[in-house]
């Protein structure tokens, strides 16, 4: 059997019921995990980066153990967004149900035309790091530095955390 790699995956969702769509993706995430388990952060609400003209996203991250490749797993991810009536307009950065980025594949430098790992935006993005330090305040990207570091030169002031509706 092949073994399990530890990756951690950047949830966002600023249309429809935003709360929703990142639960959808962590239940769906446990087919994807080698022993069922999927971790997750708080969650937080923040301003769009990019156009200003769409909602406030909702964000998370989640982390698990898999066996699948890089590539299959993007694939993997996409049909989740897809599932949760993800449309991809041609332009970049339009407001959308679900989003499932892979900030981190283990420790792997990953850099391929439809595949960059960590995710390229990892140390500029508050709404990234401070899930990654809810689930690993020692994690490091590899090439950036520790995660909880990189949160530390950004600070959190642009973020708002979330109440989940039901515990977990
Ligand atoms: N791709 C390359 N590397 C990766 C990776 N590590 N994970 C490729 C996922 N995809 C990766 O993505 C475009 C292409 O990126 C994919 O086909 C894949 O082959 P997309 O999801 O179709 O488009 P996108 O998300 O609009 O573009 P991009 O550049 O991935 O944007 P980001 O970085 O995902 O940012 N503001 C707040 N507050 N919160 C957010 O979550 N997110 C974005 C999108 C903008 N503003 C935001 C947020
Ligand atoms: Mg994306």
């Amino acid at each position: 059997m092949a073994s399990a790699t530890r990756v951690h995956v950047g949830v966002g969702s600023n249309l429809g019921d935003r709360v929703a769509h990142v639960d959808a993706a962590w239940l769906a995430m446990a087919a994807l995990s080698s022993d069922g388990v999927v971790g997750r952060s708080a969650l937080y609400e923040s301003e769009p980066m990019g156009p200003a003209d769409q909602p406030d996203y909702v964000n998370a991250a989640c982390r698990f153990s898999t066996t699948l490749s890089p590539h299959a797993l993007l694939a993997a991810l996409q049909a989740i967004e897809r599932r949760e009536g993800r449309v991809r307009p041609a332009l970049r950065w339009t407001a959308r149900t679900l989003d499932l980025d892979v900030l981190l594949y283990g420790d792997r430098v990953i850099k391929t035309p439809d595949l960059v790992v960590p995710h390229p935006g990892i140390a500029e993005r508050a709404f990234v790091l401070q899930p990654l330090v809810d689930l690993d305040p020692s994690l490091v990207v590899p090439g950036r530095g520790p995660v909880s570091e990189l949160l530390d030169a950004l600070g959190t002031h642009s973020l708002r955390p979330l109440a989940r509706r039901s515990p977990t």
